[in-house]
């Protein structure tokens, strides 16, 4: 009946195993695919349990342990923590910024009434628990250039609204509970795996299309400078904060980036490797947001607490980029 008993239930909870077991929710975003194939590499492929509402394709099925897994239901996800015999809960379900415009109430559910079960089912049983954040968690009176750790987060979208909502809530779980809340804020990421519904989406975009037809039309202007990663730097991030011991940490949330640059910077870069391409330009509502956001993020605080070092500049990214996109097409 340890259930019925509030919020103590029994200590095969609370001791972890070794390697950790992972669930992944919204899997099969931009980051999930990645981070579970990385975290497969680390503490083996069992051990890493995607999940979705949605329908993977056959290559990421086969790829390891996939479960469907409602964020919304909470009964079904303390059933999957209890069954998969669950320590850390990887929780990517979100709307992201644009998408979100466009339906704040789904927004509103999955991304808050989502992170509400997600936090409190690892409160519960304990889990070590991350939540992304990211620069839309700043708005346009936050210092811009260079954007701190510490600033006003006044976000302008209810993608960041919820996420300045996930790192307070987080923050205090911490402190009332002791969970185990770690959170990264995430600038724009660029990967070969296609994002949905972003504002930073263009700099991923811009790659497929000038392989594909030599052309891309941006939909931000071309002097628009957002803060970027390329994404083998964001696994590590992800990972090194995770098996960072608790009592390195100073704060629960953390900014962390490798570079800025602005469309115009990144076609000039993509036309040193890729040769005449056309780049054009149409601000759309995108713009918006992109100009209420960090267009330098200073994740200092990261650097100096645990140790976070990125390795991909402007120049390797596009290398990095070109070469997992044109594999890609072949
Ligand atoms: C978005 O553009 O919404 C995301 C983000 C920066 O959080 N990629």
């Amino acid at each position: 009946y340890s259930q019925y008993l509030g919020n103590g239930y029994p200590d095969r909870n609370s001791n972890p195993h070794d390697p950790p077991r992972i669930l992944i929710t919204g899997s099969l975003g931009q980051l999930g695919v990645e981070v579970a194939r990385f975290l497969r590499g680390v503490y083996g492929q069992e051990n890493v349990i995607m999940s979705d509402i949605i329908k993977p394709s056959n290559e990421v099925f086969n790829e390891g342990p996939f479960i469907f897994a409602d964020i919304l239901d909470f009964k079904g996800l303390q059933e999957i923590v209890v069954m998969h015999r669950i320590d850390w809960l990887i929780h990517f379900s979100a709307l992201l910024s644009a998408i979100g415009e466009q339906n704040v109430p789904l927004a509103i559910r999955v991304n808050i009434e989502g992170v509400h079960n997600a936090i409190e089912l690892a409160k519960q049983y304990k889990l070590k628990i991350f939540v992304p954040s990211t620069i839309g968690a700043f708005g346009p009176e936050s210092p811009r250039n260079p954007t701190p750790n510490v600033a006003v987060q006044r976000p302008k979208t209810i993608y960041g609204v919820s996420k300045v909502h996930a790192e307070l809530l987080g923050e205090y779980y911490f402190h009332r509970y002791g969970l185990d809340f770690r959170c990264l804020r995430f600038p724009g990421v660029i990967s070969s795996d296609p994002p949905g519904g972003g504002t930073t989406d263009y700099a991923v975009a811009i790659f497929h299309d000038v392989l594909q037809t030599g052309r891309f039309e941006c939909y931000l202007s071309p002097d628009t400078r957002l803060p970027m990663m390329y994404i083998k730097d964001c696994l590590r991030a992800l990972w090194e904060f995770m098996v960072t011991p608790s009592a390195k940490l100073k704060r629960r949330v953390y900014n962390v980036t490798a570079m800025s640059f602005t469309p115009e910077e990144l076609a000039a870069e993509i036309a040193k490797q890729v040769p005449e391409i056309k780049v054009t330009y149409r601000p759309d509502s995108r713009q918006l947001i992109a100009d209420s956001w960090p267009q330098v993020f200073d994740d200092s605080a990261a650097r100096e607490d645990w140790g976070w070092r990125h390795e991909y500049d402007i120049t390797k990214l596009v290398t990095a980029m070109v070469d997992d996109v044109s594999r890609q097409k072949r």
